[in-house]
């Protein structure tokens, strides 16, 4: 038996020496110490012996244990110590290296535009407030003397929310004008705001059209506005924006809210008035169209005519760094390509 433990002894402690894990330490200490491992079962089998020999081999069998064991835990503590390097070894970070470098945002160039045009307005005393895009019927067509199967709905080619046979109530707003109607509903006069937001049209894109783009919609309603305000607000605006050389047109135009109703246009950057392919050959860009709030309309919220007037306009927001920048496409604005968009 002693013989026995001799050669446990001399196995266990040369397995215990090529441990690398404790998982494998694990399965060790199950192996020899566990309650069937190979000495716990010699220590069992004591009571079998002579008196004399379960004293001579008790002895030997319990120091062998106390070795086992301590050799145990010293294991468990090298191997958990290690463990400990490798950690840090590996998760060591070399504070010499050059660090990343952070890449500063910017504004979109759209976003920057719609600042620069409210600063404009507000510095002439304009309100700027918002509305929703997904627009009623009624405030973007109906109470803007748009009726049901009027021709001028063609104008604006629309994505409807509502479904035809649900009865077509509800659009994304085709322009920024219905918020004339819940501006002037929810105050009284004087009002003077600007409207800046997102547009939807249902129709095919080129180079200076696209589905979804921004207005600025603009409304003064006071006792005794007149054509002259109008034109005055607006050829300021233009040249606080554009500066004095760009030039700026207005021409008649129809839209069923307004009489009369204008366009405004700047000639065009690119070939200076000559012709060109982002101006369709004509020399001129048209940013907005504007005109006097039709009385229908002010009846339709409670403003009495004949004491009031007042004008309206409503800006395409992308043509205006088109103008400004040389930009020759519309629709790079929303193609997300960064090396468009980092040269703003
Ligand atoms: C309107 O949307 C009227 N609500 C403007 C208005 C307001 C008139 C108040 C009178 C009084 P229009 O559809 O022309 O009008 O659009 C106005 C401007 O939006 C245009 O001058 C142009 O600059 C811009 N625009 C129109 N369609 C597009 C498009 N598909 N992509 C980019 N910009 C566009």
């Amino acid at each position: 038996m002693l013989k026995e433990l001799e050669e446990l002894k001399t196995k266990a402690v040369s397995e215990l020496d090529g441990i690398d894990n404790l998982g494998d330490l694990e399965k060790w200490r199950v192996r020899y110490l566990g309650r069937k491992g190979s000495l716990t079962t010699v220590l069992r089998g004591l009571g079998t012996l002579s008196v004399e020999e379960r004293r001579t081999v008790g002895a030997v069998a319990n120091e062998l244990k106390a070795t086992l064991e301590s050799g145990l835990q010293q294991k468990q503590e090298a191997l958990k110590t290690q463990n400990l390097v490798d950690t840090i070894e590996q998760t060591r970070i070399d504070v010499t290296l050059p660090g990343y470098p952070v890449s500063i945002g910017r504004l979109h160039p759209t976003t920057r535009t719609l600042r620069e045009v409210c600063s404009v307005f507000s510095s002439m005393g304009f309100q700027v407030v918002e509305g929703p895009e997904v627009e009623w019927d009624y405030y973007n067509f109906e109470a803007l003397n748009i009726p049901q199967d009027h021709p001028a709905r063609d104008m604006w080619a629309t994505f409807w929310v509502d479904t035809e046979g649900a009865g077509r109530s509800r659009l994304l707003r085709t322009h920024t004008s219905p918020m004339q109607i819940r501006l002037m509903e929810k105050t009284r006069p004087p009002v003077r705001a600007v409207v800046p937001g997102k547009v939807y049209r249902y129709e095919a894109t080129d180079a200076t059209h696209e589905f979804m783009f921004y207005q600025v919609e603009g409304l003064a309603v006071d006792k005794g506005i007149t054509m002259g305000d109008l034109k005055g607000t607006l050829f300021e605006f233009a040249r606080r924006l554009f500066g004095a050389e760009r030039k700026a047109r207005f021409r008649c135009d129809y839209f069923p809210f307004v009489e009369p109703g204008v366009e405004m246009a700047i000639d065009c950057f690119v070939c200076q008035g000559a012709g060109c392919r982002l101006c369709s050959n004509t020399g001129w860009i048209e940013i907005l169209g504007a005109g006097m709030v039709h009385p229908d309309v002010l009846r339709r919220v409670d403003y009495d005519p004949d004491v009031y007037t007042g004008f309206a306009f409503g800006m395409g927001v992308e043509r205006i760094p088109l103008l400004k920048y040389g930009i020759d496409d519309i629709r790079l604005f929303y193609s997300n390509d960064l090396r468009f968009l980092k040269q703003f």
